[in-house]
């Protein structure tokens, strides 16, 4: 065992998200979101659970930010509800929502705890829904005019911004496999959304630019590492299709290397073209400050003779409750090759985590011993990639405390802090100790 030491002035975090965390879903005027009405369409979320309540962050904000301040957190990256600013997306805006952040914001200032902003993590506001989400290229103007707002309201106290999460999860999910919000099932939606949510983007970070406000703003996206099934030349071309379908469809047009001209080929052959107007590129690839990182797992790669020329081969690695394989090695593997990919980013990563549903035993004590040798992995590889000279400057661990998991409900448990949904206490894992020690040497043993 070795001492893995970080660099000095890396940030240590915690990630959350609105719908996932707030409930109040009706309070202080807040808009209906895509997922308000999505939870209550029957079958659609485990249990039928709902986010009305979830951990009622909204009442219980300053007991959070103690418990991070507790914990030694630095920094926080969290969602901003769009409907609670603009409750129909545009239009009015809503003195009360913008007043809850300001709250939030003093409290973590407060404390010493950075904020990092994510501006749209799924919960579109329904009105904008209603006109067609994100298959209708307005949403982007109305998601400018948002993204201006919190950065004239907040540009004083946030100086991290990410703009969207995970556009491959909310425009294939919510778009062409229906299982998240708003649950169409349609290539053409599919296709439409991907290239809206990029401009939206684009847009925000222009408005950023331009208004000469302080900090960085970034883009954070989910990424599995690919790996090869086996050794055939065959399956490493399947691997270079699983990337382009997946990380370089959303980084490629971020860092100005346009689409990958696989997935351009897939939506025009199938009559539904990605909808590219003049200047459209440019606007998508407006220099960023950093890159988000989300990494959860791996995935292993074989060639398939379907439209897309891959699939996943059946795993080797242990199953998390997810479904997906425990794999440690994968953050570090990851970050290398996408540095390697992109020349060299300044990196954070805003999302990683483990999903271990350990209760507490008989003394209330939580061990999820699970995440906490995961974590430890994940770190050590991280490590390694910053020894190889990856860019990475933050990590934020999802999540704070177990939360609304989308389509799965309450029945993922993500947290190092442990949520009782009867009374809405938080109690901290075992993960949350050893997480604290980390924070707190700036490193591990591993
Ligand atoms: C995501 C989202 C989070 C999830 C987390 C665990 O990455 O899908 O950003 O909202 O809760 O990833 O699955």
């Amino acid at each position: 065992m070795a001492f893995l030491s970080f660099p000095e002035g890396f940030q240590w975090g915690v990630a959350t998200a609105s719908y996932q965390i707030e409930g109040a879903v009706q309070e202080d005027d807040r808009g209906v979101t895509i997922w308000d009405t999505f939870v209550r369409q029957p079958g659609k979320v485990q249990n039928g659970d709902t986010g009305d309540v979830a951990c009622d962050h909204y009442h219980r904000f300053r007991e959070d930010v103690e418990l991070m301040a507790s914990l030694g957190i630095q920094t926080y990256r969290f969602s901003l509800a769009w409907a609670r600013i603009y409750p129909f997306g545009r239009g009015a805006v809503n003195e009360k929502g913008l007043a809850f952040y300001d709250r939030l914001f003093d409290a973590l200032l407060e404390k010493n705890i950075q904020p990092a902003v994510t501006l749209y993590h799924w919960d579109l506001p329904q009105a904008l829904q209603d006109l067609g989400g994100w298959t209708n290229r307005e949403v982007v103007e109305a998601f400018a005019a948002y993204a201006k707002t919190a950065f004239d309201r907040f540009g004083d106290r946030v100086t991290r911004w990410i703009t969207l999460n995970e556009p491959i999860v909310f425009t294939e999910m919510g778009h062409r496999t229906g299982v998240m919000a708003p649950g169409m099932r349609d290539i053409g939606a599919y296709s439409r959304a991907i290239h809206h949510a990029l401009l939206a983007h684009g847009r925000a970070v222009q408005v950023f630019r331009e208004g000469g406000y302080r900090g960085e703003i970034g883009i954070t996206n989910a990424n599995t590492f690919y790996e090869p099934a086996d050794d055939a030349p065959e399956t490493a071309a399947a691997v270079e299709r699983a990337r382009d379908f997946d990380t370089r469809l959303f980084h490629g047009p971020v860092f100005g290397k346009g689409y990958p001209a696989s997935v351009v080929k897939h939506f025009a052959e199938r009559g539904v073209p990605l909808p590219i107007q003049p200047g459209d590129m440019e606007v998508i690839a407006t220099p960023t400050d950093f890159l988000g990182v989300n990494l959860y797992s791996r995935a292993l790669i074989q060639p398939a003779n379907n439209s897309v020329g891959f699939t996943y081969a059946p795993p080797r690695l242990p199953l998390l409750p997810m479904g997906y394989e425990a794999a440690p090695h994968a953050l570090g593997a990851f970050v290398r090759w996408v540095s390697n990919e992109y020349g060299r980013p300044r990196i954070y990563i805003t999302e990683n985590g483990v999903c271990d549903n350990t209760e507490p035993d008989a003394n209330g004590v939580i061990d999820d011993v699970t995440r906490q040798e995961l974590l430890r992995g994940f770190l050590a590889g991280l490590h390694g990639a910053i020894a190889d000279g990856c860019d990475v400057r933050a990590y934020y661990q999802w999540s704070l405390m177990d939360n609304f998991e989308w389509a799965f409900g309450y029945s993922k448990r993500f947290g190092i802090v442990y949520t009782d949904y009867r009374t809405l206490a938080r109690i901290p894992k075992k993960s949350a100790e050893m997480y604290a020690d980390i924070i707190r040497r700036n490193g591990l043993e591993a």
